[in-house]
């Protein structure tokens, strides 16, 4: 670990801006280079080395290894599923050609190790929706979906083929406060909060019941740690690992708002994502990242709303 120097490819989005600031509590802020597309705040580029990378582009990307003497990557840009529904040619072209590129690299000997995020967007309608379990139908409907489950099969090609050391989870919706909601279907649980504090009201792009997996930030961020340290032989699944926190609806995700602002009010104006919502599982089976590398959930509902309004509330009490 000592000699770990890492690179975050994505470094300024939702996960990607609490995974740098983890890294570098643990390695410290010179052995973590962060990446994105274009430069980030003043206060991300004053915390450490920063380098403005098309994840897209190979030479840029092995420049930065060559330079930096990058061990492992940390592949974080992706376009999530409702933007990817927008732009389909270019989710496609970002999510895969970013993959081929970092797997590469890894298979050329140029850095050691691979981080990689799927989602539960590789299920479709047809997966059973209850306790998903790590290997079921897989028929996923979203471009990004698709994209997800593509790159699931060569991260365990390149493994299997190349011996490419390439880690990877299949993140539930993830909530946090210290970025915008972004273009997830997901994101409704993390803008809920902001027009909570706004205007004590939400119209949801969701209807009521939709039951989607959730997780805070804080337990994704140690997954994902936990899962690039454990010892390689503790590592089973090569496509990408079932993980899970919670599930709720937004309307149950109201009435704990609710507890804390009783005049809260949420009213439902479904979306094209809507459509997407309903080809995702409402639970899911992570009894193999469980077992094989320890995993444990530790927010639930009643913490992530406490959390989410404290640290918002001053955001918005101006
Ligand atoms: C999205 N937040 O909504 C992402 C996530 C499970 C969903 O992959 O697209």
């Amino acid at each position: 670990m000592l000699k770990s120097r890492i690179l975050v490819l994505g470094g300024c989005g939702q996960l990607g801006t609490e995974l740098v600031a983890h890294l570098r509590a643990q390695y410290g802020a010179k052995k973590v280079i962060v990446s994105d597309i274009k430069e980030a705040d003043d206060e991300m580029m004053a915390q450490g080395p920063f380098e403005v990378i098309d994840a897209t582009d190979y030479s840029q990307i092995e420049d930065v290894v060559i330079q930096y003497e990058i061990t492992e990557i940390y592949l974080l840009a992706a376009m999530l599923s409702a933007t990817g529904e927008k732009f389909p040619a270019k989710a496609w072209q970002l999510n895969m050609t970013s993959l081929f590129n970092v797997l590469d690299l890894a298979k050329d000997g140029k850095i050691e190790k691979v981080f990689w995020p799927s989602s539960i967007a590789v299920f479709g309608e047809s997966t059973p929706k209850n306790n998903t379990p790590q290997q079921t139908v897989m028929e996923p409907s979203t471009v990004y979906g698709i994209s997800k489950l593509a790159g699931e099969r060569w991260c365990e090609y390149y493994h299997r083929k190349y011996g490419v050391d390439v880690r990877s989870i299949r993140y539930p919706g993830l909530i946090s406060y210290k970025t915008a909601p972004g273009g997830g279907t997901t994101d409704y649980a993390v803008d809920i909060f902001h027009k909570a504090l706004k205007h004590d009201c939400y119209v949801s792009f969701l209807n009521a019941q939709s039951e989607l997996p959730m997780m805070y930030i804080e337990d994704a961020i140690r997954a994902t740690i936990a899962i690039m340290n454990v010892p390689r032989s503790q590592i089973k699944v090569h496509s990408s690992y079932n993980l899970a926190a919670l599930s709720f609806t937004p309307e149950q995700l109201a009435a704990e708002i609710k507890k804390h602002r009783p005049d809260f009010q949420i009213s439902y104006d479904p979306d094209f994502r809507q459509e997407i919502a309903d080809s995702w599982p409402n639970s899911i089976d992570d009894s193999e990242a469980r077992n094989d590398w320890g995993w444990e959930h530790k927010f639930g509902i009643e913490e992530i709303t406490e959390i989410m309004l404290r640290e918002l509330g001053p955001v918005y009490a101006k």
